[in-house]
């Protein structure tokens, strides 16, 4: 609280420079995915968070607040918020607010021209620790016990952080775990049960801000660990902002998928309208408001979009088997064998002690265990199935290429058909495990299953 007074008082000049809505948004500057980076794009953009962290090029607005840069402004901004901007509706727009605040920030001062890569967790999902997101060449992996948990490797290790967790040394901490006991990995959550997970958000913009915060979104805090597991701090850690990208990105997804919930704003609990101000102390004079957030290139800083992401190179599409499937000419393929190397990995349950630190009330948490529930459900039923996603070959290949339109339209019919038909075969609660209509579900299956086949044939 004692940051409160002297925070008032800064930056009435910042707000004039960070605009919202005052320019009209032309040419959206393109959120991709972080492995669709060149190497030298990777490094650029590693080199403008740091720049961001300097405190001779960018010294803190807020000083007095005990911060040194722009970089732990935010960190800062984020802290004083965090009450009301988790476990909200609220947590959507306010994020998608500051993820444009440090966008503006890594162009205007540290040189960054494109938008805020994403990190895409469903590729991640069978082996995150493997991933060459978290390895020595760019964000590190994990803590190291002998060093508090401090990391060690990777660009970031000589970071000091200067709002950190009461007790902790100023390093950047991570700490895999699984329920606070480490495990060999993280535990991100795979495209079938997020696809999933998805067709059961379409009812309001509640069911989807209930269910993707309470699960993909603190499934990867409470599982990367140590300052991602703090909910007021977790920016000090720079995953913090190519995960949050991911979670903006599947809002993003989510409007355009559903057009006619894409602009409403609700709570099941409380009443809530698209007028409510959000706080961000150094910017927008207190004049933001949800609606500011509401479409991606609504103008000024809000001006951006995202790319279709990226798939291993072993999956190409362009091959005779998917040609044949699209011209129509493909035979029905036979049942694929359910090999270890296919099968989705379940998701571990999130940590109760990250729950209790978001203030989670029994019933929601309760919420929580029920979506973790179905997500595994989802998961058994595709391993059941034969059916290969991408993810499965995630850890196997860390050769990536973007993904190209037509791709994206048979990768997302793939997903949702079986996703759909995990959905309704996972309707009925256990035991019986009995699926609403059978018939329904094996035709969506096949389908499924013969696209994710001709997909995955090389
Ligand atoms: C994103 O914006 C760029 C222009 O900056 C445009 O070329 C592209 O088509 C847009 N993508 C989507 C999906 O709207
Ligand atoms: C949790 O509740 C405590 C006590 O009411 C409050 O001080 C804290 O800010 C809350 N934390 C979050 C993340 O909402
Ligand atoms: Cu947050």
């Amino acid at each position: 609280m004692r940051f409160f007074s002297a925070a008032a008082l800064a930056l009435l000049a910042l707000s004039q420079t960070v605009s919202v809505l005052a320019q009209s948004c032309t040419a959206p500057v393109v959120r991709r995915e972080f492995r669709e980076l060149s190497d030298v794009d990777k490094q650029k953009f590693i080199d403008a968070l740091k720049c961001l962290r300097n405190p001779q090029r960018s010294p803190s607005f807020n000083p007095s607040t005990g911060s040194r840069t722009i970089y732990d402004d935010l960190v800062w901004v984020h802290r004083q918020n965090a009450p009301q901007s988790h476990n909200s509706p609220a947590f959507l727009p306010w994020h998608r607010g500051m993820l444009s605040l440090i966008e503006f920030w890594l162009k205007s001062n540290c040189g960054w021209t494109g938008g805020i890569p994403y990190w895409d967790w469903t590729l991640d999902s069978q082996a995150p620790q493997n991933s060459v997101i978290l390895s020595s060449k760019w964000f590190g992996g994990n803590g190291n016990p002998a060093q508090q948990n401090c990391i060690t490797n990777g660009q970031f290790t000589d970071v000091r952080t200067v709002f950190t967790n009461p007790g902790t040394s100023n390093c950047i901490h991570r700490f895999f775990n699984v329920n606070n006991q480490p495990a060999a990995g993280p535990t991100l959550i795979n495209s079938v049960a997020q696809q999933a997970l998805m067709q059961n958000s379409r009812t309001s913009y509640a069911s989807f801000r209930n269910n993707f915060e309470s699960q993909p979104h603190n499934m990867v805090h409470s599982s990367i660990g140590g300052d991602m597991f703090i909910v007021t701090i977790s920016p000090n850690d720079p995953l913090f902002y190519l995960h949050h990208a991911n979670v903006d990105r599947m809002w993003y997804i989510w409007q355009k998928n559903n057009p006619a919930l894409a602009l409403t704003y609700n709570d099941f609990q409380v009443a809530v309208t698209t007028n409510d101000p959000l706080q961000y102390n150094i910017a927008w004079g207190n004049q933001a408001v949800v609606a500011w957030f509401l479409t991606t290139t609504s103008g000024g800083t809000m001006c951006y979009n995202y790319s279709n992401g990226v798939a291993p190179a072993a999956l190409q599409f362009d091959n005779a088997a998917v040609n044949a499937l699209r011209s129509g000419a493909a035979p029905k393929p036979a049942p694929a064998p359910v090999m270890a190397k296919t099968q989705l990995k379940p998701i571990d349950p999130i940590s109760d002690l990250s729950l209790q630190h978001m203030n989670f009330t029994k019933a929601e948490i309760k919420n929580v265990r029920d979506t973790e529930a179905f997500s595994n459900k989802v998961t058994k039923f595709a391993n059941d199935a034969g059916f290969v996603s991408h993810d499965v070959f995630a850890n196997t290949d860390n050769k990536w290429r973007p993904v190209t339109d037509d791709e994206v339209k048979v990768r997302d019919q793939m997903l949702s058909l079986v996703a759909d038909a995990a959905k309704e075969a996972t309707a009925k609660p256990a035991p019986g495990f009995q699926p609403s209509d059978p018939t329904k579900i094996s035709t969506k299956l096949e389908a499924a299953l013969a696209l994710s086949r001709a997909w995955t044939l090389a």
